[in-house]
């Protein structure tokens, strides 16, 4: 399964996503342009791109050759995005054909990936079943495979036969003593191996498969799952480790362990980490490696832009019923992804942007108009200021009370900088009476009462006056507008109005 890599902190003033800071001709921000090429439109690999490029996944690898203790497949949850969790099994030509209506029905969806909910490398012959046909049906898509590694020495030839450009392999640990305590069997040559043994095999197998990508050219992300007080002081070097063999990407993910999903972590009471604690590690591995803060930590049968899931519009009985021309889409996906593709870069040429057309309207509704990056903030430099943002596309545009969840982004004089996300019960949709309601706002004040900020498109009287009593001040003000953009111009403002000289004022727990 997809337990999710990443980004450089890539500072929005000087072109951010998939960076362009310091460019030296023929470079961006550090990356090669033919490097750029590559994940310009994989909103994993490129923070820019997830704004504006949809993924998916095919649930066709239901088994697996290991046991991690934060996972349990068989909990299924319609309301739930965590991987390894799916809601239909697929054969591989049930597969290709979802694959083929999602494409024509949402064009910018511009990867497939597998990834799970078992391994895909566990399940070789419908992994490369699928890879096999959409190569030939669909060669505009990009194939994408994540993997705990463990089969991957054995399959890093068929990955390139099938032109696999991007594969995530998640990795908790190079130390087996650290492996023993997440992984506790691996199935390995026709028997069971437990304990550090085991994590040996699967840390030695992980790293040669990530080394002979590496050599083959192939773009490897590295995912990390934090577990407080098992790997959190070794992920930095774990991340050291993988960037010497090769990896591009890392992305250091939350664990998500509760009772009622039925894992050993979650039976156990091993506590999820908090977000500051994320976003430490993070910081700690970040070094000369880029690092992920966009992750959504995918359902393995996600459907859609990252953070947004809209498989129920694809099931099995629904494609049946769905004409499928696939040339003709073909056609329309190249318009949008053009228009896409231009938009990014007059954004990160910080130059005029271009009219919005009707084709992406189509496809992007929720797209209005869209801003160029924003200019860097003159002097005097203010102090750094969090804030949250109820974004869709790229775009401040979720009224308060239906954000699922909220982009965190720190402003600074030195630009604004994606430090992740944080998911929310919406506070309109979910509660059925006005108590649980109250509660509902109570918990995401909690959740974001380090934030100064909170940008929304709309908001209703009462979460307005409990926010600001919270410390956390709305503003609506920048609705429709560019996310970053708005971030900076309220930074600004609060500069100018002599805000950022002191320290954060009247904030308190909710
Ligand atoms: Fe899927 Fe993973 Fe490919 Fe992306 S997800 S297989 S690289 S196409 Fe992306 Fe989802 Fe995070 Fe994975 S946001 S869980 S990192
Ligand atoms: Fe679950 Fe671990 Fe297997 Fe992924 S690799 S399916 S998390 S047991």
């Amino acid at each position: 399964m997809d337990l999710p890599v990443n980004e450089p902190s890539p500072r929005v003033v000087a072109g951010g996503g998939a960076g362009s800071c310091g460019a030296r001709p023929g470079q961006s921000g550090g990356l090669t342009d033919a490097i750029r090429a590559r994940i310009e439109d994989h909103p994993c690999y490129s923070e820019d791109a997830h704004h504006h490029f949809a993924r998916m996944h095919v649930a066709v690898a239901p088994a697996c050759n290991i046991q991690c203790h934060y996972c349990n497949r068989k909990y299924d949850c319609a309301n739930e995005s965590r991987p390894g969790v799916v809601s239909e099994l697929l054969t591989a030509d049930q597969a290709v054909r979802k694959t083929l209506a999602v494409a024509t029905r949402i064009p910018q969806m511009s990867v497939l990936g597998i990834a799970g909910p078992g391994d895909p490398l566990a399940n070789p012959e419908r992994t490369f079943e699928v890879f096999r046909q959409l190569a030939q049906k669909a060669p505009d898509i990009k194939l994408c495979v994540s993997t705990n590694g463990l089969m991957l020495p054995r399959h890093v030839e068929d990955l390139c036969r099938y032109h696999i450009d991007h594969v995530t392999i998640t990795i908790n640990c190079v130390d087996p003593d650290v492996g023993a305590r997440i992984h506790p069997w691996i199935f390995w040559q026709n028997r069971r191996v437990r304990g550090r043994q085991a994590a040996a095999i699967l840390v030695e197998q992980q790293q040669l498969g990530l080394e002979m990508l590496s050599a083959r050219g192939i773009l490897v992300k590295v995912n990390s799952v934090l577990i407080p007080g098992v790997n959190d002081a070794h992920l930095p070097e774990v991340s050291r480790v993988v960037r010497a063999r090769g990896a591009f990407l890392h992305n250091v993910m939350p664990l998500i362990a509760r009772p009622e999903h039925g894992t050993f972590y979650g039976v156990m009471g091993q506590r999820s980490p908090q977000p500051v604690e994320l976003q430490a590690v993070q910081d700690a591995c970040s070094g000369d490696m880029k690092m992920m803060r966009h992750c959504r930590q995918c359902r393995a049968d996600a459907v859609g832009m990252l953070g947004e899931d809209r498989g129920a519009e694809f099931t099995l009985d629904r494609i049946e019923t769905m004409d499928v021309d696939y040339e003709a889409a073909m056609a329309v996906r190249r318009e949008v992804r053009a228009e896409i593709a231009a938009r990014l870069a007059a954004r990160r040429a910080s130059g005029p942007t271009p009219a919005v057309s009707s084709a992406v309207l189509r496809a992007n509704p929720q797209v209005v108009r869209f801003h160029s990056r924003a200019t860097k903030p003159a002097a005097p430099a203010g102090r750094p200021v969090l804030m949250a943002v109820a974004a869709r596309n790229g775009v401040v545009a979720v009224h308060f009370g239906h954000a699922r969840e909220f982009l965190i982004y720190e402003a600074s004089a030195a630009g604004c900088r994606l430090i992740g996300h944080r998911r929310v019960e919406s506070h309109c949709a979910g509660a059925e009476s006005c108590g649980e309601a109250e509660s509902v706002l109570a918990r995401t004040i909690e959740l974001l009462v380090d934030c100064e900020v909170l940008l929304c498109a709309r908001i209703g009287y009462e979460p307005w006056g409990q926010l600001a009593a919270a410390g956390i001040q709305p503003n609506g003000e920048h609705a429709m507008q560019a996310v970053e953009e708005a971030v900076m111009a309220v930074w600004q403002q609060m500069l100018a109005a002599g805000k950022l000289t002191v320290a954060r004022t009247g904030a308190r727990r909710a």
